[in-house]
């Protein structure tokens, strides 16, 4: 509901609860702090808590990780500390939780798989560091496996933060826009087409005009066939 002052009230409206198990909590000020994410989070549409494998460590050092059996490169997340943190996690919701795990094996992230996993009361964002996590605990009990794509990143934080971001502009009242989030999914298959504004003249471009002459079927059309043919030449998979 939009209030006089042009506020936007949700009311019973999906709430999500992240469980976020990191080593680097402090990497998410990046989407507590900012922007679409941050005014949803005031707005109560989501939260979060941070949960450190290192406060389940069972010595003086705090150790997480240790060397791989069968030899190699890297070190390996210990099962144990990530069990009892999921533990904790699931110790706060009294439904059912999905527990993710980022992982470069995952499956590839969709708009698909970010619209079922908005419906979710509460996630459990499991992120790995070093070479990946003793795959008894993956077994026993990780849900999803999810990946960005075929490039080499340090960790699972920024593939967390890229899912809680697509997710949490999803929910209602999380865009002032309403229209935004209802043409990101009808257009979802296709490019976006271009965008101008202000100057008129830009360093000797000028904006199509087309979009200057007020004609708003005109324009719709323009941007419908912009669209078309900016997929077609780059991504024809889409059509
Ligand atoms: C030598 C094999 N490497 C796997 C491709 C080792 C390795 C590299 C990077 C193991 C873990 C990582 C850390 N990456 C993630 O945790 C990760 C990730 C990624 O690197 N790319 C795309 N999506 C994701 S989701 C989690």
């Amino acid at each position: 509901m939009v209030g006089p002052d042009g506020s936007v009230e949700v009311t019973g409206a999906a709430v999500v609860a992240f469980e976020v198990i990191t080593l680097f909590p402090e990497m998410f000020a990046a989407i507590e702090r900012s922007g679409i994410t941050r005014r949803a989070m005031e707005r109560k549409l989501w939260r979060a808590n941070y949960v450190n494998p290192r406060d389940f460590a069972t010595d003086a050092h705090r150790t997480v990780d240790d060397r791989p059996y069968g030899g190699g490169p890297g070190m390996v997340m210990m099962a144990e500390p990530l069990a009892q943190s999921i533990a904790s996690c699931r110790a706060r919701h009294a439904g059912a939780v999905k527990v993710v795990h980022f992982s470069p094996a995952g499956e590839r992230l969709t708009h698909r798989r970010v619209m079922e996993l908005a419906g979710a009361q509460a996630l459990v964002l499991l992120c790995g560091r070093y070479e990946g996590v003793d795959q008894r605990l993956i077994d026993r009990h990780v849900d999803l496996e999810v990946s960005l794509g075929d490039f080499v990143l340090s960790g699972g934080e920024l593939p967390a933060m890229v899912l809680m971001d697509a997710i949490i502009r999803q929910l209602p009242g999380a865009l002032n826009d309403a229209n935004s989030a209802i043409e990101d999914s009808f257009v979802a298959g296709l490019l976006d087409c271009p965008h101008y504004t202000r100057p008129e003249t830009w360093e000797g471009e000028t904006v199509p005009d087309v979009l200057l002459s007020g004609d708003h079927a005109r324009i719709r059309r323009w941007r419908a066939e912009q669209a078309l043919a900016l997929t077609r030449k780059r991504r024809p998979d889409l059509l």
